[in-house]
């Protein structure tokens, strides 16, 4: 591959990229490839280039490769290889969304090959480039990631870097883990999906036909019917006669509610062979005669309504608590940031939207890291969205708190770094009404036991987040015992490794499992 590098012309590192190298524009394609034996000029470039094809048709060239092109195509290449697209006639466009930079600048720790395992195996073993035909949904999921990465890139605040590697990393992730498991899957032809459309189209003009069949239908698309049969079960997940069963049960008891019409009407106009058929296959569907229910149906239409009203209600509220949680989950702190406002706006109570929403988001980023399905890059992002969200909460959950004097010292005992539930204790501590002196995180026993003297605080309230630190706790006890204010202050634990038998073993006052618990526990020490 050396020599016919050599060959290629280069463009390089002249490329402007700004500070830290990458670049994200859309190109449309202007070349145009006119004779089939005349070598393409390439170009060859220092940096690692995604290209996603928006819209249009052409061709892709690398090295001596011609690959025809469409949208939804995406090609990986990393730094030295020659490439250019070309559209095959003038009037052709071809617009393709370009994501390129420095591997040196964003992947520094590792050695920049493309079969490195930061780049998460995107490449085949000796591959010049990854390349994926993406489906409209991983089209969309590619499409967002990138638009991430663009906003990102114009509203730099003081995370983007973190921001940006970590779509980097998930982009790497996706995409690889598509082109492996399409190598698994190759897709069903375009022509199958084609024919069962078709037949779904059929299906839903021509229900109330009893004579529609299978058979009928494969004949008129001109295929077999075990093959229809198949590519059908493929692309529905279900048999083609149960689809069309479940279209005409479906139909039937549209009708039985919206009309009065005879049972014996309905049948033929949904297709059923007889009346036993119908009866049968309804009940077996709706657990109850076609006549029972219409009656449980009218009867019940008036609260019927007022339920679905509900039901939306619930729904809306749901839906935009899922959305928090799925935000958070994918670091996006701003429009975290604008759900949570909407969610307030709407008059979702702020538990609700700090418990389902934020703090589910969260333990499902727990679980993944858990799980090494994600990284710290990517906790780090997801805690960012999370409390930018909390901050619009934290006026919200002081108000429903009841004032009562007292001061408490707070922190994240020495070793541990986590600050998240810590934040969270003081948010809900603040929201009752208490003074908090907040140490911070990495805090040593004797700042603890200092600090509760020179402030006068009642309560001294720690955190902590790992096994490994959790002995700090205990430190803590013996610290305020050496500093002769045991029984003037009382001590608080919490975190996700504690519990009440570790609180009663080191002689601490008191465990609570949540930071609205700690708050209520710390009111009560201070009103003693
Ligand atoms: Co870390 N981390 N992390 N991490 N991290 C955990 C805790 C871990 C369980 C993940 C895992 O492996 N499953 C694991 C600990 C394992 C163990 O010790 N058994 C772990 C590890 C190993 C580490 C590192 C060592 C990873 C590494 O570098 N290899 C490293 C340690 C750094 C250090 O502290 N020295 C590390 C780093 C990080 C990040 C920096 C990436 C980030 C922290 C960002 C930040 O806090 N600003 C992070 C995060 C976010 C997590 C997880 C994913 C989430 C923690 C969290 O914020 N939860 C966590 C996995 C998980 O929990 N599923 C994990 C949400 C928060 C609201 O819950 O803090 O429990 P929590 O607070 C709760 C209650 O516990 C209670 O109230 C809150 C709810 O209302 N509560 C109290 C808390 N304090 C209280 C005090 C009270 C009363 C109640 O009274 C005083």
């Amino acid at each position: 591959m050396a020599n016919d590098l050599q060959n290629y012309k280069r463009l390089s590192s002249s490329v402007a990229l700004g500070e830290e190298r990458i670049s994200h524009s859309f190109i449309t394609v202007s070349d145009t490839i006119s004779d089939e034996g005349a070598e393409p000029e390439l170009f060859c470039s220092d940096f690692f280039e995604i290209s996603l094809i928006e819209e249009g048709t052409g061709i892709h060239c690398v090295l001596d490769k011609r690959i025809p092109s469409k949208s939804g195509d995406i090609y990986i290449t990393p730094p030295d290889v020659p490439h250019a697209f070309f559209r095959t006639e003038a009037d052709e466009r071809l617009i393709i969304r370009k994501l390129c930079f420095s591997p040196e600048d964003w992947f520094k720790a590792d050695t920049p090959t493309a079969g490195s395992k930061r780049y998460y195996g995107v490449f085949g073993d000796g591959s010049p480039l990854a390349y994926a035909m993406l489906n409209s949904k991983m089209k969309e999921k590619v499409g967002t990631l990138l638009d991430s990465i663009e906003y990102e890139l114009q509203d730099r605040d003081d995370e983007w870097r973190t921001v940006v590697r970590t779509y980097l990393i998930q982009l790497f992730a996706l995409t690889a883990r598509y082109i492996n498991s399409s190598l698994k899957n190759p897709p069903v032809k375009n022509k199958d999906l084609d024919t069962v459309f078709s037949a779904i189209k059929i299906l839903e003009s021509e229900y109330a036909d009893c004579e529609l069949s299978l058979d009928a239908i494969s004949k008129r698309l001109f295929i077999s019917s075990s093959h229809l049969s198949r590519s059908f079960k493929q692309h529905t997940g279900q048999l083609f006669s149960e689809y069309l069963r479940e279209i005409r049960l479906k139909r039937s008891a549209e009708l039985l509610l919206e009309s009065e019409l005879a049972v014996e009407k309905i049948v033929s106009k949904c297709g059923f062979r007889d009346v036993s058929a119908f009866y049968r296959n309804f009940r077996e569907a709706y657990d109850m005669t076609p006549q029972i229910f219409r009656q449980v149906s009218k009867i019940s239409a008036a609260s019927a309504e007022e339920n679905i009203h509900k039901e939306r209600e619930k729904q809306q509220k749901m839906s935009i608590l899922n959305e928090i949680s799925a935000n958070v989950q994918i670091g996006k702190s701003k429009i975290v940031k604008e759900l949570v406002q909407q969610a307030i706006d709407q008059g979702i109570a702020a538990s609700d939207i700090l418990n389902e929403g934020l703090l589910s988001g969260m333990s499902i980023v727990g679980e993944k890291f858990k799980n090494n399905e994600i990284y710290v890059p990517e906790v780090l992002v997801s805690a960012r969205a999370m409390n930018m969200g909390a901050g619009l909460l934290k006026p919200l959950l002081a108000a429903s708190g009841v004032v009562a004097s007292g001061k408490v010292v707070l922190g994240t005992v020495q070793g541990d770094l986590h600050d998240i539930g810590k934040n969270l204790v003081k948010m809900m501590l603040e929201g009752k009404g208490l003074e908090v002196v907040d140490l911070g995180t990495d805090v040593a026993p004797e700042a603890f036991v200092k600090t509760a003297i020179e402030e006068n605080c009642q309560v001294i309230c720690c955190s902590a987040l790992l096994t490994t630190t959790m002995s700090v706790m205990e430190d803590v006890v013996k610290a305020a015992e050496a500093a002769g204010i045991r029984d003037k202050v009382k001590i608080m634990i919490g975190g996700a490794p504690v519990n009440q038998e570790f609180c009663d073993k080191i002689g601490a006052d008191c465990y609570t499992v949540d930071a609205a618990s700690a708050a209520d526990a710390a009111v009560e020490f201070c009103k003693a």
